[in-house]
């Protein structure tokens, strides 16, 4: 009786953890991104659930204005954490969610160190890479290095689940830096490089969402949209158990 008891235990709080990789050129706000992604959410290591905010508007300004007094230095190896995933307030997809973890890749987005992220595929259940729209000289560095990444062959050497190239694993690609006046707008965006990856990338998901990292804009919508791709995804890309 205990046995049985210990397992239903057992079975009911296991969580799923999927492996994100934080990709995107050096500058792009990838690190920026997980720092404001730890002060959101609760750390898979954590017990307590993170105080949630009375108001609407007072959680971005408060997480937005701690991130701004930290000093986040060019990444030269990998930063990496677990949280535990929850949906939004008032989300209807809250239940979909219960007992998800993400890990977290931060990798160093500096041409010299681009060749270890194919390090990272074999055990990747999603990508996030990262574009700062303001940067518009980059633009097309940024389509040709999400090319690559889609293409490279150690995508098909794969830890959990079969298929060839990125094909299941989605892939949100996040306009950043747009509380800045000079950073190119969603529709502007659209009509250039990036729409032309969203029908190239042999990804089964992809999209294309504007945010800012450093001022949580678009933050959780995008993680949302990533983890239903996630679930929707996982009998062909298992995720791990904890
Ligand atoms: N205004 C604004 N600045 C941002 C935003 N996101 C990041 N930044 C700034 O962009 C700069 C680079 O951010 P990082 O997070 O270090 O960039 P990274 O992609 O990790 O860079 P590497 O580690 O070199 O690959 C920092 O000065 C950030 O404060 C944003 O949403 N808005
Ligand atoms: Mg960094």
């Amino acid at each position: 009786m205990f046995h049985l008891a210990t397992s239903l235990y057992t079975q009911y709080t296991k969580r799923e953890q999927y492996n994100i990789l934080i990709l995107g050129l050096d500058n792009a706000g990838k690190t920026t991104f997980l720092e404001h992604v730890k002060l959101l959410y609760a750390s898979a290591n954590e017990t307590a659930v993170k105080k949630k905010p009375s108001k609407s508007g007072e959680e971005s300004r408060s997480t937005a204005d701690i991130l701004k007094t930290k000093r986040i230095l060019p990444t030269v190896g990998q930063n990496t954490t677990t949280i535990k995933f929850e949906a939004s307030s008032g989300s209807e997809l809250a239940s979909q969610f219960k007992n998800v973890n993400l890990k977290f890749w931060d990798l160093g987005g500096q041409r010299s160190l681009r060749n270890m992220w194919s390090r990272y595929y074999h055990s990747c259940h999603g990508i996030i890479f990262i574009i700062d729209s303001t940067d518009t000289a980059r633009f097309q560095e940024c389509y040709e290095t999400l090319i690559e990444i889609a293409h490279d062959e150690s995508w098909n050497n794969r830890e959990y689940g079969e298929g060839e190239g990125t094909v299941n694993v989605p892939i949100l690609m996040l306009a950043n830096k747009q509380d800045l006046p000079q950073a190119v707008d969603l529709v502007s965006l659209k009509t250039g490089v990036f729409i032309q990856l969203v029908s190239e990338l042999e990804a089964t998901d992809s999209k294309l969402l504007p945010v800012s990292v450093l001022e949580n804009q678009g933050l959780k919508e995008s993680l949302e949209w990533l983890v239903t791709r996630l679930i929707y995804n996982k009998s062909s890309r298992m995720p791990q158990y904890s």
